[in-house]
């Protein structure tokens, strides 16, 4: 089977833009397509999530596939933020028609010129992010860096606080910080701490260095502050720069990316700058040190968190919370791809790596990485084959009830009433990182494993007359189907799906970076600003 790239047979005109080779995972011989997967995978894109919602709701912020409507976060109208979050999809997946709708919508009825207020992270990772790709992928669209420029500006103001942590929302109109009333200047680490790939390839796309510098800044500040265990707390206080001392340690919601983008700030530059690397390493071994633990029944490794509690004394002290979030999934592939760049002895570890190829370290996280994705896909032996929101793990041998599982759903009380831990919202972190361990390792049960969690979600998220939705309980095969069809959805656990059985001349990993949205970014060496 010959190698094709989609995105040059469609846009001979505007070729992907080269992007230098670099160490990493060198390309496998055997990487190769599977066809009629993939383009099950496309069929799905396109069949049943986008072009209802162009029908429907195109331009909308969200789309809701069972009532076939979309929603604005505001009343003034969109900012299209599942569009812009989906289009870097259609490049990679070569969807032609369906792309130049989109751009044509980007084109002429797009506007950021909204009086409300955005999340600063989301709208940098989903909708800066989708238009960065699509700039570099469309081999240089202007339209795309204007967009990106113009969104960029509008959010600056937010890094104006006494430490340079970002407050947590802009007003897109008004081009102001905004901050909550109720928690002034508190700051979740991973929004805070995951912008930094966005800013910084805007200004070496611009040549402008003050997106640099803010993004950058806010990385010396977290650098500084005091981390309890080595590990970072999900919340920091804006004025002060420091980490909040009642906040939990988890690597699920509000810490997850925080610990993704030090590595990827190191590869994305070129791993020219070593204060990633080294904060990356501090990290990872925090995290081995501290939040380990397996499973009682099948000895699944997991990550736990840590919780803070006050002892009879009054002094604080940390309890471990037996809990695993879906977002925590990510950090399988993450720590296999950490593995075989900074824990490697070599420039292109072989695929899969051989031991004598990684440094201790390297093969630490390597075991680590491939282990926790089985987990993961252990939480995904649920009656639907999808994994829930949250698994809590049994710790305890008095209560623990459950000789095939290792976790359980916590106050799960199915059908009738399942807690919010039991569902499945369309997530793609298990995906993402099945997709980087078969780049990896050429193992085809990762691909396996990929296809059965997308039959699953055809089987039980899809709607027959169009789109995808989540679903309310992932242990009942009668589960009821919620009218949500979350973003990321198209941008990343569709593009994923599709990579994991693409060759591997797309998005190479040694050339690309993904952000947390999936936004394929371009490594390259930082500019001279
Ligand atoms: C996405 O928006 C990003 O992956 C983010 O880092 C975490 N949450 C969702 C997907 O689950």
């Amino acid at each position: 089977m010959p190698k094709t790239n989609l995105l040059s047979v469609l846009f001979p005109e505007t070729s992907l833009v080269e992007v230098d080779d670099e160490p990493g995972p060198a390309e496998a011989v055997d990487i190769v397509v599977d066809v009629e997967k993939r383009d099950a995978i496309v069929g799905a894109f396109k069949r049943y999530s986008w072009l209802l919602p162009e029908k429907y709701a195109m331009g909308s912020d969200e789309y809701h596939p069972i009532t076939k409507k979309g929603s604005n976060f505001s009343t003034l109208g969109g900012i299209g933020y599942t569009v812009i979050d989906a289009i870097d999809t259609m490049q990679i997946m070569g969807l032609e028609k369906e792309y130049k709708t989109a751009r044509n919508w980007i084109a002429t009825k797009q506007s950021f010129d909204r009086d409300n207020n955005y999340n600063t992270f989301e709208t940098t990772i989903r909708v800066l992010g989708g238009l960065l790709s699509a700039y570099h992928l469309s081999g240089g669209d202007s339209l795309f860096l204007k967009k990106a420029q113009d969104l960029a500006d509008r959010m600056m103001p937010v890094f104006e606080t006494p430490s340079g942590l970002p407050y947590s929302m802009a007003n897109l109109g008004l081009r102001k910080a905004v901050d909550d009333p109720h928690v002034p200047y508190l700051v979740s680490t991973a929004e805070a701490t995951t912008l930094q790939l966005e800013f910084k390839y805007l200004s070496k796309l611009t040549g402008n260095k003050k997106y640099w510098e803010k993004a950058d800044k806010v990385m010396d500040v977290v650098r500084k502050a005091e981390r309890p265990k080595g590990l970072a707390p999900i919340h920091m206080d804006a004025r002060t720069g420091t980490f909040s001392p009642n906040a939990e340690i988890r690597l699920g919601s509000r810490g997850d990316s925080f610990y993704e983008y030090l590595l990827k700030q190191y590869l994305l530059t070129k791993r020219t700058e070593p204060k990633f690397r080294e904060f990356y390493e501090e990290t990872m071994t925090a995290i081995h040190e501290n939040l380990v633990q397996r499973g009682l029944s099948k000895n699944h490794v997991y990550i736990a968190e840590l919780h803070p509690e006050r002892k009879a004394d009054g002094t604080m002290d940390w309890k471990l919370n037996h809990k695993q979030d879906h977002l925590v999934c990510f950090l399988a592939g993450s720590l296999m791809l950490g593995a075989t760049t900074t824990g490697a002895t070599v420039n292109r570890p072989s695929i899969p790596p051989k031991a004598s190829e990684l440094t201790a370290t390297g093969l630490r996280d390597w075991q680590l990485g491939e282990e926790l994705l089985q987990t993961c896909l252990h939480t995904y032996e649920t009656a639907t084959g999808l994994s829930p929101e949250i698994a809590h793990f049994f710790h305890d041998k008095k209560k623990w009830r459950h000789p095939k599982r290792d976790w359980y759903v916590s106050g799960n009380d199915f059908p009738g009433n399942p807690s919010y831990d039991a569902r499945y919202i369309l997530r793609p972190e298990t995906v993402e990182s099945l997709f980087i361990a078969y780049r990896l390792t050429g193992d085809n049960k990762y691909r396996d494993a990929g296809w059965k969690i997308f039959q699953s979600i055809e089987e039980y998220c899809k709607i027959e007359d169009g789109g995808y939705a989540s679903i309310l309980n992932t242990d009942h095969v009668r589960t009821i189907k919620m009218d949500k069809m979350e973003t990321f959805f198209l941008s990343e656990t569709l593009k994923y799906l599709y990579l994991l059985f693409t060759d591997s001349s797309v998005i190479p990993l040694n050339k690309y970076v993904f952000n947390t949205e999936a936004h394929p970014l371009p490594v390259f060496t930082p500019p001279k600003l």
